[in-house]
């Protein structure tokens, strides 16, 4: 058996599976012990520039539950200083876990979207390619590696905000200066191409594509500033050969919108019941839909929830288990271990 015929792979192109493939995003974050003694020692830009350390930090979750997928370690935003952006990591707060970004010098103006450079990935990024090199090997054919970039309108909330502080500047952007929206939407897509192209290169097995807030805009917005963009990047990846995935929030009024845009697989948050969202999207694979707080509860819960979702989601090929959202630095690992088991116990064939 080679890679290619991995239930996961198999699950994106909507062919029989063994039993359901089953990995959550955020998998290696810091809820994992593991990931935390790492991150003690080191600032997380530097974990990311790391390709031992991304290897190791890629590998854990799948060593210690048997997910049947990694994910790259990195982040949508660590091409951002090769663009000229000033990117830097809060610390984490005690207990509350993820420190989240900061751009000193934020972009406002035509100006600052014309000063913004394409990276080149070979040279800007040399760690990311190692670093899939390197997780390859530390995988050995175990699963399929997914790589990925974020979306134009979520690396630009980051980019035009400073931080994670809403979207009231990008949306007015929108409005008040459609051409510098246009114009920075354009480079944030030329960015995500050349990144995907290059990891897909080093030996990723599939692409995500995060567009974690791109639930913020209406269907008019969408049609305009994103839809376009997000077709380009998609046609990309699949013309390097690997299953491309879409992954968003709080996009239930666009399923059909976003399948209708080239992607192989798209993910379902929490907000919709799985049955609809595969009677919705009849050519498409989906991918979702437990609610990551679930995790925070009883694990009996936790197992409950799951059960009723793969019940939903039925016998037809072509489903993902994973999270609505990413797993939150207070999940126990041992409801994730649950679920995980209670995904494999069932088998569909
Ligand atoms: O295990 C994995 O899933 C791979 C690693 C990964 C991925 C896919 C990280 C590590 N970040 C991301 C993508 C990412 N980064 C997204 C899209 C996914 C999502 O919606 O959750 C977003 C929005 C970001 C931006 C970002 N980077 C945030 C979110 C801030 C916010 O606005 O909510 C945070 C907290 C980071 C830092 C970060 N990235 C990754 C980790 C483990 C962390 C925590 C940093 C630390 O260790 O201190």
């Amino acid at each position: 058996m080679t890679l290619q015929d991995h239930r996961f792979l198999r699950a994106c192109r909507r062919q029989s599976v063994d039993r359901l493939p089953v990995w959550m995003m955020r998998q290696a974050g810091r809820y994992l012990p593991s990931y935390r003694a790492v991150r003690e020692k080191v600032g997380f830009l530097e974990l990311c520039r790391s390709p031992e350390l991304i290897a190791k930090v890629t590998v854990a979750p799948i060593d210690e539950f048997g997910f049947d997928a990694a994910i790259l370690f990195s982040d949508i935003l660590v091409h951002l200083p090769a663009m000229g952006l000033d990117l830097s990591f809060e610390k984490g707060e005690k207990g509350k876990g993820d420190g989240g970004p900061k751009i000193a010098n934020p972009v406002r103006t035509r100006a600052d979207v014309d000063a913004l450079t394409i990276p080149d990935p070979g040279k800007d990024l040399p760690y990311v390619r190692d670093g899939v090199r390197a997780i390859r090997t530390a995988l050995a054919g175990r699963v399929p590696l997914i790589g990925f970039v974020g979306g134009p309108f979520t690396v630009a909330s980051y980019a035009v905000e400073g931080g994670s502080q809403g979207f009231t500047r990008l949306k007015t952007m929108l409005y008040a200066e459609p051409r510098t929206a246009h114009a920075l939407f354009e480079k944030l897509t030329r960015a995500a191409i050349v990144q995907i192209e290059a990891q897909i290169a080093a030996g990723a097995e599939a692409a995500q594509i995060f567009e974690s807030w791109l639930g913020e805009l209406d269907r008019y917005d969408l049609e305009e500033f994103s839809f376009p963009y997000l077709a380009r990047i998609a046609e990309a990846v699949r013309k390097a050969g690997v299953p491309v995935i879409f992954f968003g929030t709080g996009m239930g009024g666009h399923l059909e919108k976003i399948a209708g845009l080239g992607f192989d697989v798209v993910s379902i948050d929490w907000r919709m019941p799985i049955d609809e969202a595969r009677a919705r999207l009849p050519d498409v694979a989906v991918q979702g839909n437990l609610d990551s707080i679930v995790l925070l509860g009883p694990r009996e819960v936790a197992v409950e929830r799951t059960r009723r979702i793969l019940q939903a989601a039925g016998p037809k090929p072509g489903y993902i288990f994973n999270l609505g959202h990413g797993l939150t630095p207070s999940t126990p690992t041992e409801n994730v271990k649950a679920v995980v088991d209670a995904v494999h116990d069932i088998s569909w064939k």
